[in-house]
């Protein structure tokens, strides 16, 4: 390849954070070591290990995804509750609104540097359908039951274009694009089903990418 960021000579560098994150994303040792040098600038430090963590509200500056529509549902994604306890941010009966909420909730939320690692793999140029395919069942399953349903895409909708503008044309397609990717008419979309929505779109690959910034250390 060449050209790409590089680990510097000399660096504090631990070869084994690289081991785990090729397994995950395909960016190169260098490209990894830099985006632990950014991670490390949020901690205010020049080295971290994947197990450090910020508060996910700091990351919402990322040049990334600070414009991103879908900016707090990515970091709320890759970030778990500060409490440890995962159930307790389970909402029972979920609608439009607390769906939305929630994921602007982030100040009780914390995100590891591994995690803001595997979020930027995900919308890497260089990342496969499967890996994008993957993050956006799970980017897009509001209600984290493994399955997309009628509320989830009209969060995302809602989110998308803002939830004052979220009209009955809308309502309307959210319902349409379930009914025509359920194959097996049980009101919900598996893996497999959502997927083959995503390979009639065009542009998906496309639009589920950003660039992605590499400072040389
Ligand atoms: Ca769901
Ligand atoms: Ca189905």
């Amino acid at each position: 390849m060449g050209g790409g960021p590089s680990v510097p000579k000399n660096a504090t560098w631990h070869r084994h954070a690289y081991e785990v994150i090729r397994q995950e994303t395909l960016f190169t040792e260098g490209e990894t070591y830099a985006l632990m040098r950014r991670f490390s600038s949020f901690l205010d430090k020049n080295h971290c290990t994947l197990e450090d963590s910020v508060r996910a509200d700091k990351l919402r500056e990322l040049p990334e995804i600070k414009n991103h529509p879908l900016r707090d549902r990515i970091l709320y994604t890759y970030s778990m509750p500060i409490s440890g306890d995962a159930k307790a941010s389970v909402i029972k009966n979920p609608t439009v609104q607390t769906l939305i909420k929630a994921c602007e909730n982030l100040t009780v939320r914390t995100i590891t540097c591994h995690e803001f690692i595997r979020m930027l793999g995900a919308f890497h140029r260089r990342a496969t359908f499967d890996m994008k395919a993957s993050a956006a069942f799970r980017l897009y399953d509001f209600t984290a039951d493994d399955f997309i349903t009628v509320v989830d895409i009209r969060t995302l909708f809602a989110m998308m274009v803002g939830q004052n503008v979220m009209t009955y044309e809308l309502d309307s397609v959210a319902q349409q694009m379930l009914k025509e990717a359920d194959v097996d008419g049980n009101n919900e979309l598996n893996q497999e089903e959502f997927k083959r929505i995503l390979k009639r779109m065009p542009d998906f690959m496309a639009k589920f990418s950003f660039s992605i910034e590499f400072p040389s250390y």
